[in-house]
């Protein structure tokens, strides 16, 4: 019999990629889609008749619980959240409440109606946030710098709590920035790499950013929804860094887009205090020895192929179809 898995947040970048990743694996994949007036499924338009789409919702446990009932599934995947960071300044409430206590819906539904399904939490490296040491692995302490990321720690550790207290299979993936031609555009990455294919094609003539130090450990999302799913195929439950192990700045990765289509970064990118953070992330570099050793995993695309596979795709996407244009926040 096929295995049946529950994707939260499916819709989302990495959502997307989870759900191809399981049905490689033959699962029969169940997403959740909360209630829109207008639903956009462009992410998985193209897995539309291999999965089941549910209406559900982070904020409305009963929903979760019906949800459980219904597909009674053997693995969950929580990737549902509220995860652009500024944002979470700006509606530290709902964020709360969505990225963090979003979570204790999820696990005391399964907790109800069968807590032998097996859990995935999708933890964040924002919670090392002002970092007390680098790089930063499993056993590094938190020092949480956004709403966000204090709603992650929430999230991780009551996931942890629930695999303590009631012997659930529950684990947190700590993972670090991911991004891929399906991410976001108000993330960084894809807003330079879409920038970048908008000047190139004479759509835009310049490139608004906020701090270019920052710096970030960036890997494939496509690689590291492989992690997800290892984690809960082990004998017992853990947590565990995902990474590439190498660390870059915004500015080193606004060089690398340009380079690529044959551009001069300085000629276009215009640094605009508007995008600075009330208090920023300025380094974050994982440490996934322990993935590695345990799950047999680690990173097979690394930070040049990244970009060049986005700036591509931002290229196709805008030269064909232009009329897709999409204010960038
Ligand atoms: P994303 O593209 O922003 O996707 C978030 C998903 O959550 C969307 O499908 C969204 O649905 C859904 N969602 C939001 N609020 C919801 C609610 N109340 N009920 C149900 N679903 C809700 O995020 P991502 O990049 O794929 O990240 C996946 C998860 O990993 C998130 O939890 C994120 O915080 C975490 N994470 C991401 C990274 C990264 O670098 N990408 C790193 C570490 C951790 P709609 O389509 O309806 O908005
Ligand atoms: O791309 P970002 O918005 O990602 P951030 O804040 O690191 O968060 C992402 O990764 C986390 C994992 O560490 C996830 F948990 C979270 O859900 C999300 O996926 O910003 C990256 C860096 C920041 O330091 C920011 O200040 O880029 C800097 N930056 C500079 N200019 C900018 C901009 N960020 C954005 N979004 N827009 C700018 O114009």
């Amino acid at each position: 019999m096929k295995k049946k898995a529950i994707v939260t947040g499916i819709t989302g970048q990495d959502g997307s990629y989870l759900a191809e990743w399981l049905l490689e694996k033959d699962y029969e994949v169940h997403g959740v889609s909360r209630h829109a007036s207008v639903a956009r499924h462009d992410r998985i338009e193209h897995l539309q008749d291999r999965i089941t789409l549910h209406s559900a919702d982070l904020l409305d446990e009963g929903s979760l619980i019906s949800l459980l009932e219904q597909v009674q599934p053997d693995e969950f995947y929580n990737l549902a959240a509220m995860s652009f960071v500024p944002v979470s300044w700006r509606q530290p409430t709902f964020t709360a409440e969505v990225t963090g206590t979003g979570v204790l819906r999820c696990l005391e539904a399964i907790r109800r109606v069968n807590p032998q399904i097996r859990f995935y939490q999708a933890s964040s490296s924002e919670m090392f946030g002002k970092v007390v040491e680098t790089p930063q692995s499993e056993t590094t302490p938190f020092y949480p710098r956004s709403p966000y990321a204090v709603a992650k720690v929430y999230g991780h550790w009551i996931t942890v709590n629930y695999r303590e207290s009631y012997d659930m299979f529950a684990c947190s993936g700590i993972l670090f920035n991911h991004e891929s031609p399906r991410r976001g555009l108000e993330f960084v990455t894809r807003k330079i790499t879409d920038g970048v294919a908008r000047i190139k094609l004479g759509l835009q003539d310049e490139l608004r950013l906020g701090n270019l130090k920052a710096k970030r450990d960036w890997g494939f999302a496509g690689d590291y929804v492989k992690a997800m799913w290892l984690m809960l195929q082990q004998d017992q439950p853990d947590d565990y860094v995902i990474g590439t192990g190498v660390t870059k700045s915004v500015e080193e990765f606004v060089d690398l887009a340009f380079s690529h289509v044959g551009l001069n970064w300085q000629d276009y990118v215009v640094v605009d205090p508007k995008f600075y953070r009330p208090a920023e992330v300025n380094l974050l570099l994982g440490d996934a020895s322990k993935a590695q050793e345990k799950l047999g995993w680690q990173a097979e695309t690394d930070l040049g192929g990244l970009v060049r596979m986005m700036v591509d795709a931002d290229m196709a996407r805008l030269s064909t179809s232009p009329a897709k244009l999409r204010l960038v926040a």
